[in-house]
Parts: C-alpha cells; structure tokens; sequence
C-alpha cells in the first residue's frame, strides 16, 4: 500500500544513526518515512536481504513490525530478525557480513536511556556490516527532503517469537537466535579451553549488562560456555526502559558496578556494556581503565588472543582518542591512524586491510572480526591477555605505563546546554584559534591550534569541521566538539590530554594531572563562565 506523506523536514543521522525521542519515532508516518528515505538513498531494496534486530528498548518490537512490512512493500527479498527484534549492534554487524545481506537497520540509541519518555533511534549499516559511511548518510538526509510517500505492506505481524522462516507479502521473514553466530565467532578469536581454565581455577567476575541487549550474550559466553559462576552477569535482562538505567558504560552511570569495583569484596574483573552492546568499560579490582589506555593494552598485548596471534596489520583511533595508541603502533612498527569521531570512519581502513584494531575514547574498542565497535569482544580480549600473562588489571597497566609512559586523559561533558550557546561558544574559538599560536592561557604556552579535518586514506573523502583541537607545551592537548548523538540541547565534549614519558608521577590522579589543561582552556574559551555551569555534568 503506498501511503502520502510530508516532507519530514530533513532528519539528518549524526554520529551514530537517527536519534530522537521515543515519541517523536512514535508520531505516525515518523519511522517510516525515514525508513523510506533511507530505502530510497540505497537505490530501493528490491530483491535485497536486510538484517534487523535492536537493543530491545521501548517500541523496538513494534518498530521491527513496521519495517518489515515496509521491506516488504519495497519487494526486499529477505529479511533476517533476530528473535523478539533482538541483536547487539556487533551481532547484527557479524550477521550482515555472515549471510552476506545487502545491509541491516538497527534499532537503538545506544548508550541514551529507553522507554516511552526516553530516546530512540535508528543506524543503517551498508553490506560490509559497518555503519552508513557519510556519503550514505547524506544520501539518506537529501531523500527526508524529497520524500512524498512510502510504501508498507497491509498484512498481520510476524511472530518475532518464533525461529523459522516465515512469509509477509511475498518476503521471506526468517527469524533467528540472536546469540548463536555472534557466540561461534568469538569462539574462533578466543582460545574458550584457556578462558575456561581462568574461570575454574577460581577468577571471579562481574559483567554489568546494564538490563540491555548484552545480558542474552554474556551469559551465554560467560556463565555457558566458559563456566563463570552463575550470577557472573548481572542485570542480566532486557528491559524496555533498562530498567530505569542509563545503559552508558562509564564510571558516572555504570555506579553500581563501579561501587562493586572498588570495594572490599571486589571480584578480580568487572565490565559494563552499553544499550546496543558495542561499547565496554573495563575495570579491575580497585582500578579503572580509561578507554584510550584499554586500546592502547589491547594493542600491545593482542597476540594473547588466537585471532590476532600474528599481529596487527595497523590501528586507528579517533581523533579525540589519547595517542597512547600511537605509541605502541610505534614501538610494533605498525601505521596508526587518526579519524573523526564515529566508527563509520574505521570501516573503509578495516576493508582495505590497513587496521586490525581500532578504538575511541568513549569506551569502543573493536577488530577486524565485524564493522562496528564490540563491548564483549573487548572483555574476551582484556581477559585472554590476563589468563597469558597471570597478571592482574592493575598489573598489566602498571606495566604498560611502564613500558610505554603514562598519557593522562579525561573527558568533560557539558549536556543540554543550548545549542545557541554551545555553537558561540565553539564559533567564537573557531575564529580565534589561528592566532592562539605563541599565546598563554593561564600559564600554559599554546604551540598551535586548528580544526581537525580527515581525508580518507582509502577514498579520498573529506571530512571537516571535526573538532577544534588546541596544542599545549609540553605535548598536552585538548578538544573541544559538539555531540552529534544528543536529543536534548547541546553536548559540548571536551577532550584532555597529557603524556609523562618516565614513572614519575604515575600514581597521580587524572583530573589533578590535567588540572593545568583545564584552567587553560576556561581561560581561553569559558565554558563554565558562559554557561553559568560549575563545571561537567559528566567526567570520564
Ligand atoms: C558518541 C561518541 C562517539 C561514538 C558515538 C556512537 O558520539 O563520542 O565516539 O562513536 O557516540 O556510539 P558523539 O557525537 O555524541 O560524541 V554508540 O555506542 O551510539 O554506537
Ligand atoms: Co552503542
């Protein structure tokens, strides 16, 4: 049935797929007019295999109903499901690549919370199982302007529950386990006869799932098929609204586990995962590993794994990302490349072969092995290189610090500033940052400053305006950017960077190591003074 439509105004992806507000997705003709839109940018669908499946928040299901039956209408040929509208983001990645599919949407807004008054959102991912690079995007934004009608078929639901092929107006509806491929594959990385040895001989866990989609995975990988003590997982469940938790895995909104942590009956291992399960953070008994350092270790020791045993081709990391990575490309003699923000920007490195590795510093690390960032990977990964070593967490980074120096980094996070405020702010830097070179903020010498821009090594594609990056005396450096997953006002990201090569000082807290760098960038861009905030709302 062919149904007219408006315009919907230009909806535009952004760092990670469409987000918006539940009830915005929720206004009738919202999803699917994007869902054609983003059809129609692909050139149709007809005769394609798509994968589907999301994190299993609010409206999910009934989201997957809709998209069916418009992937129907649009004469798609198959579409794969995972069972209740359930996949992670790295499972619906490896599924597409698997069965070969033409593409997958995926239902989630990842780390923002779910339920009716919450977020919800939309990714599409192209066929090497990665997530719409900006040329797609874009092509998707120009067809939300043109769009005049879409196409849904009138036939009853799919039962999501059931595996098994099904038929919806002339498509094949083929309904799978959502954990069974994803748990094979890591089994192919990982050596699962050492792992279960660790667990056996008495190494204890806790693998916060944070009542999102990764709960059915782990505990099928952890408690199942490693035999980590029953319990190992917790929140365990996907839950509409999570719960009431905010599926972000950091040390602010992942407390229960951080508490855990830190405390006196703290297991040897923690890890939290995100909404859509690609992102990590990792933890060890009375200590927190900063994503950048967590790439940086997986880099160096990667060889504890099966999968990478005979090293790596290359690494990437965003461009906010800590170049504590770069430091270990360094001594392996391997390229180390600096991207935007967003996975999108890894996956024309990972097909080319250049990279193997690849990370940001919001808690994504990820390989090869599929086309988007992968939370459990990284747990399979941080636990292989203790079970080789026979290491604890706080040893192996006292050694990485060691061997490679020690780059502290935070994150700053302003949220819901207005956007008319937040885009001054960074408007009125831009326009100064030329002539900040030679200048002193608060003590400290700027060296140089501009805005980060990104030619694709493999494409030649240009990205710019992506972030202002100012650099200090001393190889200290901050950013500053606007999010591009937000559904509420502006996030304003401020980046913090500092290397100390030797051992001294190693002992030193973050925020006061950094202390310097953030008097300076008050005193040159005033966040705090303009926003009238007393500082971050979120620090990592
Ligand atoms: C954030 C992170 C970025 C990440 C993106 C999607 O984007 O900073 O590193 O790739 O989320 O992650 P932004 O524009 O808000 O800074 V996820 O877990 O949504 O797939
Ligand atoms: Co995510």
């Amino acid at each position: 049935m062919r149904h007219s439509t408006h315009p919907i105004l230009g909806q535009k992806p952004g760092t990670s797929g469409l987000r918006k507000k539940t009830r915005v997705f929720m206004t009738p003709g919202y999803l699917e007019n994007f869902v054609q839109a983003t059809f129609d940018a692909i050139g149709g669908v007809a005769g394609k295999t798509l994968v589907l499946g999301g994190d299993g928040r609010y409206f999910g299901a009934e989201a997957a109903q809709v998209i069916l039956k418009m992937a129907a209408a649009n004469g798609a040929a198959r579409a794969i499901v995972g069972q209740g509208a359930w996949l992670s983001t790295p499972a619906a990645s490896h599924l597409i690549r698997l069965r070969g599919a033409d593409g997958g949407l995926i239902l989630s807004a990842s780390h923002n919370p779910g339920g009716p008054d919450e977020d919800f959102g939309v990714k599409y991912n192209i066929a090497n199982g990665g997530p719409a690079p900006e040329a797609v995007t874009e092509a998707i934004f120009a067809a939300t302007l043109e769009i005049s009608e879409y196409r849904k078929a009138n036939a009853p639901d799919i039962n999501l529950g059931a595996v098994g092929e099904q038929h919806l107006a002339g498509m094949v509806v083929e309904v799978v386990d959502p954990v069974a491929a994803y748990a094979d594959l890591m089994e192919v990385l990982f050596d699962f006869k050492m792992l279960r040895s660790l667990f056996h001989a008495g190494f204890t866990a806790r693998i916060d799932s944070m009542n999102a989609i990764t709960g059915p995975y782990a505990v099928e990988i952890f408690e199942r098929r490693l035999g980590a003590a029953p319990g190992t997982v917790v929140h365990a469940t996907p839950l509409p609204d999570f719960g009431g938790m905010h599926p972000d895995p950091n040390p602010t909104w992942a407390h229960e586990l951080m508490a855990a942590m830190m405390g006196p009956q703290a297991p040897d291992f923690g890890a939290a995962s995100d909404g859509d399960g690609d992102r990590n953070m990792i933890l060890g008994r009375g200590v927190y590993v900063s994503p950048s350092d967590s790439l940086a270790v997986l880099a160096a020791e990667a060889r504890c794994a099966p999968g990478y045993a005979h090293g790596l081709m290359g690494v990437a990391r965003s461009m906010p990302t800590s170049a504590a990575v770069d430091r270990v490309a360094q001594a392996l003699c391997i390229p180390c490349y600096e991207t935007p923000t967003g996975w999108k920007f890894f996956g024309n490195l990972l097909d080319a072969g250049r990279v193997t590795l690849c990370g940001e510093e919001s808690f994504g690390t990820g390989s090869d092995h599929v086309r988007e960032k992968d939370g459990l990977w990284a747990v399979l990964m941080w636990l292989s290189i203790l079970a080789v070593t026979g290491r604890s967490v706080a040893e192996v980074l006292a050694d990485h610090w060691a061997r490679f120096g020690r780059t502290y980094y935070s994150r700053h996070d302003y949220e819901a500033l207005p956007v008319a405020l937040a885009e001054t702010i960074m408007a009125d830097l831009r326009a100064r940052l030329a002539g900040l070179a030679g200048q002193a903020a608060a003590g400290l010498v700027v060296i140089r400053a501009d805005e980060f821009a990104y030619t694709d090594p493999v494409d030649g594609s240009v990205s710019t305006g992506q972030g202002l990056r100012i650099f200090f005396e001393g190889g200290a450096r901050a950013v500053l950017r606007l999010s591009g997953t937000g559904t509420e006002g502006a996030t304003l990201r401020l980046y913090l960077e500092r290397y100390v090569p030797g051992p001294e000082g190693l002992a030193q807290d973050p925020q006061a190591a950094l202390a310097p760098i953030i008097d300076a960038v008050e005193a040159l861009a005033g966040i705090c003074q303009r926003s009238g905030r007393a500082g971050p709302d979120v620090v990592t």
